[in-house]
This record gives structure tokens, C-alpha cells and sequence, in this order.
């Protein structure tokens, strides 16, 4: 009679824990719980739409399609959750000019900057009354350079997204930031 496999000396099958033994059930929920977790934590992390990421802790929204003043603009970000683009480093203008240039449309535009110097003529303030950074690298070459006609900023397409003093009843394009 022939000897069954498990029973060959050497292959002895020991007695292994059954899937549904409490230990593995354990592991199982626990290991369940952690992608489920993670999963929220995941789904929490995203820009929401119509944003998409700029960094691991700001959303961008880039409109290539509709044309604004700078009043408009910055109501047209508030409508959207976030604020007109404000930046005073060179960490977030090279992410900007990098999202400007990461695809196509995006980079033949005038972007709005949320700086002006409507309250007092030569002192340049963001929206949120920050002071806005004078010279190289920010500006263009010799910007702002018109006086009390040109009240507004934007990135100008043909300084590389620098920045140029504009009237603010123009319309341009628009950028918004948000925290994630
Ligand atoms: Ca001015």
C-alpha cells in the first residue's frame, strides 16, 4: 500500500496555524485597519479640484482659458478657496516658473502677481499687505518702471515670468495658491 505523501519520513506536515486562527485574524484586521488608514490619509492629501499640487503642501490653480482685471482675479481665487498668487522666495517662484513651463498653453501667458502700488505710489504690497520684494530676481529688467498709471503686476511671458508693472484695469490670466 502506497504511503501517503504527508506521511514520508522527513515531510512530516506539521500542524500550521489555520487562517482563521485568532493570531491571523488579528494580523489581518490590524493590517486591513493600516490601508484603510491610509487611504483616508491619502484621499485627505489631495488638492481639490480644480487644483493640482505644487509641493507637498500647496495646490495650484492655473486658468489659461478666461482673461481677468486684477480686482477680478483676486475675487475669482477667492470664489475658488484660495488667494490671487503672492510669492516673496525664490523657492516658490522657481516652482511656479516650473509648473509655468510644465506643460502646453501655459507658459505664452501674462499671469496677474497679487501686488500692487495703488495705496501709495512706489510702495509695492501684496493682497494680504505683505511687502512685496523689489529687484532681481523677481522683476524684470528695470521694473516697475511706470509710475502712477501702472498700479499692478504681473509675470510677464516675455521676461521669462518676471515681473512688470501694468495698469490694473488689463486683464490677464490667473494663478491661484491654496494650503493642501
Ligand atoms: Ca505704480
Amino acid at each position: 500500500m502506497m504511503k501517503s505523501f504527508t506521511s514520508l519520513p522527513g515531510l512530516e506536515v506539521r500542524n500550521t496555524p489555520s487562517i482563521s486562527s485568532g493570531k491571523w485574524q488579528n494580523q489581518a484586521t490590524m493590517l486591513l485597519r493600516l490601508i484603510y488608514l491610509s487611504l483616508i490619509a491619502i484621499c485627505a492629501a489631495q488638492c481639490p479640484d480644480p487644483y493640482v499640487p505644487l509641493d507637498e503642501s500647496r495646490c495650484i490653480l492655473l486658468d489659461t482659458f478666461v482673461t481677468h482685471t486684477y480686482r477680478d482675479a483676486i475675487d475669482y481665487c477667492k470664489t475658488h478657496g484660495g488667494d490671487i498668487l503672492m510669492m516673496d522666495d525664490c523657492e516658490t517662484v522657481g516652482l511656479v516658473y516650473d509648473f509655468i513651463y510644465s506643460g502646453a498653453g501655459m507658459a505664452d501667458k501674462h499671469y496677474w502677481l497679487g501686488a500692487s502700488d495703488e495705496e501709495e505710489e512706489g510702495t509695492w504690497k501684496f493682497v494680504d499687505n505683505r511687502p512685496v520684494p523689489m529687484g532681481t530676481p523677481f522683476w524684470g529688467p528695470n521694473q516697475p518702471d511706470n509710475g502712477e498709471t501702472h498700479n499692478c503686476a504681473i509675470l510677464h511671458l516675455i521676461y521669462n515670468q518676471r515681473w512688470f508693472d501694468i495698469p490694473c484695469s488689463n486683464s490677464y490670466n490667473v494663478i491661484c495658491l491654496r494650503k493642501l
